[in-house]
C-alpha cells in the first residue's frame, strides 16, 4: 500500500470496525515517525464530529503487536490511575472493536484473529485513538530552550509517574532493543555480510564506530554490575513524542508508547540530547554538534522531575547515556543502509547513510564535551 494515500474506504471500513460511523471529512497521511504509519481523520456522524488518530502498525518492526497493546493498555491505565484528575486532553483514548480489542488485525483486507503470522505481507494491525486536539508537536526543538525545558519536564515526569510500576508486567516489545552490545554485534554481523555491497562506501563510519565498539557497552556493563536500575522507561524520547498544547507550550502528553519497557533512564535523559539538544537535522552531518545551551535546558527540565528519584549512578550515567544512544542510533541507521533499508522509512536513497553521518558527529562532539555535560548535570543536583 501506497502508505501516503490509503483510501478513504478503507479508513471508513476501519473506523466502523472500531465502532465509529459516519461520514470521513478530512484525512490526511501524518509524516511523523520512521516505522508506523499514521493517518489523521475526522469523522461526521450527522451529529457530532470526531477527530481522530488512525494508525498501522509496522509488525516487521513490531513482531508481537498484540503483546505490545496489552503493554500500552496496562501503562496508560497505570497513569490515569494515578492521575486523578486528568482532562480528556491529557491521555490517549484508545478505540476498541466490537470484540473489545484496542487493534483491529486484517488479513487480505478482513478481520481476523490474533493467530496470523505478522510476517506475512497481507497482514496489517491497525489502532484507533482520539486525536488531541490544539496540540502541536516539534520535529526538531527549533533552537528553543523552553521547548527543551517543557521536553525534559514531559520525559521526566512520564520516567516518575512510572517509577514504581512492575517491570515484570511487560513484555520486551522489541527484544535487545538499546542492548548496546547486542547492537554492535549485529551492526558487525551486517559489515562482515555487506549484503547490498555498500560497506566500502561507508568505510570511514564503520571504522568509526569500530574505535568505539568498547565505549558502546559502557551502560551494559554497568546494568550487568548491578551498578544502574532498571526501571519502566519510554524508550524513544524524541520531541515528536511528545503533543504540546499549541498556545502556551505545556506539555499535554506523550504518545508512541510503542517501546515502553524495561529500560535505563539515562536512554530516555540521553535520546531527547541527541535528537533536540544539537544544531543540525537527525540526517544532516554538516554542522552537527552538541548544543550546550539546549543541554542546560533539557537537564532543567527532566532534573526538575527526577532529581529525587535517580540513584547517584544515575545521575552520574545521564551524559554517558546521551553519547551511548547516539552511538547505537549510528549503528542502527547504518546497519540498515548496508542491509537494504528494511526498517526505517527513507524519503531519498542514502538518508540512512546520512542519517548515520550525523550521529557520529554528534557522538563525537558529545565525547568532546562530556565533561561540559557533567559539570551542568552536577550543578543542579549538588
Ligand atoms: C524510530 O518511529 P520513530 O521515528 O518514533 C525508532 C527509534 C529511533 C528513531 C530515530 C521502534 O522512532 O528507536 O530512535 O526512529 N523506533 C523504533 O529517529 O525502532
Ligand atoms: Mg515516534
Amino acid at each position: 500500500m501506497n502508505e501516503k494515500a490509503a483510501s478513504k474506504e478503507k479508513l471508513t471500513s476501519i473506523c466502523r470496525q472500531f465502532r465509529i460511523d459516519g461520514d470521513i471529512l478530512v484525512y490526511r497521511w501524518i509524516p511523523a515517525g520512521h516505522i508506523n504509519t499514521a493517518y489523521y481523520v475526522a469523522v461526521y456522524n450527522g451529529k457530532e464530529v470526531t477527530q481522530l488518530l488512525v494508525q498501522k502498525i509496522n509488525t516487521y518492526v513490531f513482531r508481537e503487536p498484540v503483546g505490545m497493546m496489552r503493554n500500552i493498555e496496562r501503562i496508560t491505565e497505570y497513569i490515569r490511575s494515578s492521575e486523578r484528575t486528568m482532562e480528556k486532553r491529557r491521555r490517549l483514548h484508545f478505540r476498541h472493536t466490537a470484540e473489545r480489542k484496542n487493534y483491529l488485525v486484517l488479513k487480505n483486507g478482513v478481520p481476523a484473529g490474533d493467530d496470523v503470522d505478522f510476517q506475512d505481507e497481507s497482514v496489517e494491525f491497525w489502532r484507533v485513538y482520539n486525536y488531541i486536539e490544539c496540540s502541536t508537536s516539534f520535529e526538531t526543538a527549533g533552537g528553543d530552550p523552553e521547548v527543551l525545558r517543557m521536553s525534559g519536564k514531559a520525559f521526566g515526569r512520564f520516567n516518575k509517574q512510572l517509577k514504581d510500576f512492575d517491570a515484570a508486567q511487560l513484555m520486551e516489545s522489541i527484544p535487545h532493543f538499546h542492548d548496546t552490545v547486542y547492537r554492535m554485534n549485529s551492526f558487525f554481523d551486517t559489515v562482515e555480510k555487506d549484503p547490498k555491497g555498500r560497506a566500502a562506501q561507508a568505510a570511514r563510519e564503520i571504522a568509526v564506530i569500530r574505535e568505539n565498539r568498547d565505549f558502546a557497552g559502557t551502560l551494559c556493563r554497568q546494568i550487568e554490575a548491578g551498578e544502574l536500575p532498571i526501571r519502566v522507561t519510554h524508550n524513544d524520547t524524541k520531541t515528536n513524542n511528545i503533543l504540546f498544547d499549541k498556545d502556551t507550550l505545556d506539555p499535554l502528553v506523550i504518545i508512541d508508547l510503542d517501546t515502553c519497557m524495561p529500560g535505563l533512564a539515562c536512554y530516555d535523559f540521553g535520546d531527547t540530547v541527541r535528537f533536540a539538544a544539537c544544531t543540525a537535522e537527525e540526517d544532516q552531518p554538516e554542522g552537527m554538534r552538541l548544543d550546550l545551551r539546549l543541554f542546560r535546558a533539557y537537564a532543567e527540565g527532566y532534573l526538575s522531575e527526577m532529581k529525587d528519584v535517580l540513584t547517584p549512578a544515575e545521575v552520574e550515567s545521564l551524559s554517558t547515556g546521551a553519547a551511548v544512544i547516539t552511538l547505537e542510533l549510528a549503528s542502527r541507521f547504518l546497519g540498515d543502509y548496508l542491509a537494504g533499508d528494511r526498517y526505517f522509512r527513507i524519503e531519498y536513497p542514502e538518508q540512512n547513510l546520512r542519517r548515520a553521518q550525523a550521529q557520529l558527529a554528534l557522538f563525537q562532539d558529545m565525547m568532546r564535551h562530556m565533561d561540559d555535560m557533567r559539570q551542568i548535570i552536577r550543578e543542579m543536583t549538588e
